[in-house]
């Protein structure tokens, strides 16, 4: 006898992760659907390999009627909700904006699942942006947040709205701090993929420099690929919790355009500017997290290296603006 295979939703599909863990939950056999709020262009870039084997439904954190209409649909077992204004910057400018998808949405989906199906299993993508000034290094768990943006403090609220719905009404609702996660397929206005891409830009002879902000400022980088699978765990567990994914280790973005730079053959500092434009209103200084928990209890921990990531972002960048140049589009960014 053949099982039914068990269907997922992942809000936040064309996104970085969503992509990850589409690919990840089609090799475990399920059914994914995949959430998606209507543009005036097609937004599948990073999906382009999986397009036909995802149920693509319309949807938006904004709206609840489409969230509670697409899980009545589409019963899915379990909820990924990686959909978010995810990006800081933006944040400061578009505040409003951001806790309506980014906090609110959250309860959308929460409220969604409860009066639709109270089994279906929750995940939410909070973020070590929420320790923002931090109290304590490396932070866990425990760590009392103290956002420093609009998207922080959405983030709390996100946060906290999980694991209040998990303890008023037995939802099986989990939260991933997860800290910094990059990839090939980062959004070109992160700072690492900003570098790895300005790096290619420069060495193929498309630009002299690359003008960031803060040099100064640290975080606990790790690979978007090996990050999905620990959202997955957490669906796993008999019990629903909160947990770090992080790799315990730190590096300042000066680091990362050293070795960036120096992957190609290039040394940062004859190129990287730095322009008032990219700092921001109030800083991050410092991340690290401690990933103790996700280890012993789900049996988790990051497998690709601080510099086995830069590497594989800058090659995969040198790659991309050669075959744009090769068919003469423009440069990305
Ligand atoms: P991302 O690449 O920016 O993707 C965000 C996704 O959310 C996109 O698919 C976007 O759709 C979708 N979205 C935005 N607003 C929406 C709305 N109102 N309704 C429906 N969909 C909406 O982000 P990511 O890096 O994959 O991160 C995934 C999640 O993890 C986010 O919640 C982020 O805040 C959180 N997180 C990320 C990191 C990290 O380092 N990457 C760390 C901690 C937490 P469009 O394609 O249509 O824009
Ligand atoms: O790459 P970033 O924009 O990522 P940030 O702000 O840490 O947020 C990312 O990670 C969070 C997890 O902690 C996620 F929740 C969030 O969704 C997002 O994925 O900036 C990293 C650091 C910052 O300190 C920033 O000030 O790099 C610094 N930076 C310096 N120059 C820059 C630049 N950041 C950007 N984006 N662009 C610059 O030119």
């Amino acid at each position: 006898m053949t099982s039914t295979p068990k269907r997922a939703l992942i809000t936040g599909i064309t996104g970085q992760d969503g992509s990850y863990l589409a690919e990840f939950l089609l090799a475990r056999d399920y059914e994914v659907v995949g959430m998606v709020r209507r543009s005036s262009t097609v937004n599948f870039e990073r999906l382009g390999h999986l397009q036909d084997r995802i149920e693509f439904v319309p949807g938006d954190l904004l709206d609840e009627v489409s969230l509670i209409h697409l899980l009545r649909t589409h019963r899915p077992a379990e909820v990924y909700n990686l959909a978010a204004q995810s990006f800081v910057q933006t944040s400061f400018s578009q505040p409003v904006l951001t806790a309506e998808s980014t906090a609110l949405g959250v309860t959308r989906v929460l409220d969604a699942i409860r009066f639709v199906d109270p089994t279906i299993r929750f995940y939410q993508a909070s973020s070590s942006e929420m320790f923002g000034k931090v109290v304590e290094v490396p932070q866990r768990e425990s760590t009392p947040f103290y956002p420093r943006s609009p998207y922080g403090v959405a983030k709390v609220y996100g946060h906290w709205i999980t694991v209040n719905y998990r303890e008023s009404y037995g939802l099986h609702a989990s939260s991933g701090i997860l800290f910094n996660h990059e990839s090939e397929r980062r959004g070109l206005e992160f700072v690492t993929r900003k570098i790895s891409y300005g790096v290619a830009k420069i060495k193929l002879g498309l630009a002299d420099e690359l003008r960031l902000g803060n040099l100064e400022a640290q975080r606990d980088w790790g690979y978007a690929g090996d990050y999905v699978e620990a959202m997955w765990l957490m669906l796993q567990q008999d019990e629903p919790g909160d947990y770090v994914v992080a790799t315990g280790e730190t590096h300042s973005v000066r680091e990362f355009c050293e070795l960036a730079f120096a992957h190609a053959g290039l040394d940062y500092r004859d190129h990287v500017v730095q322009d008032e434009r990219f700092f921001r209103p109030a800083e991050v200084d410092l991340l690290v997290g401690d990933p103790s928990k996700a280890r012993q209890v789900l049996g988790w921990q990051p497998r690709t290296s601080f510099p086995e990531l830069v590497q594989q972002m800058v090659d995969a960048d040198l790659e991309l603006v050669r075959s744009d140049l090769e068919r003469h589009r423009a440069p990305r960014l």
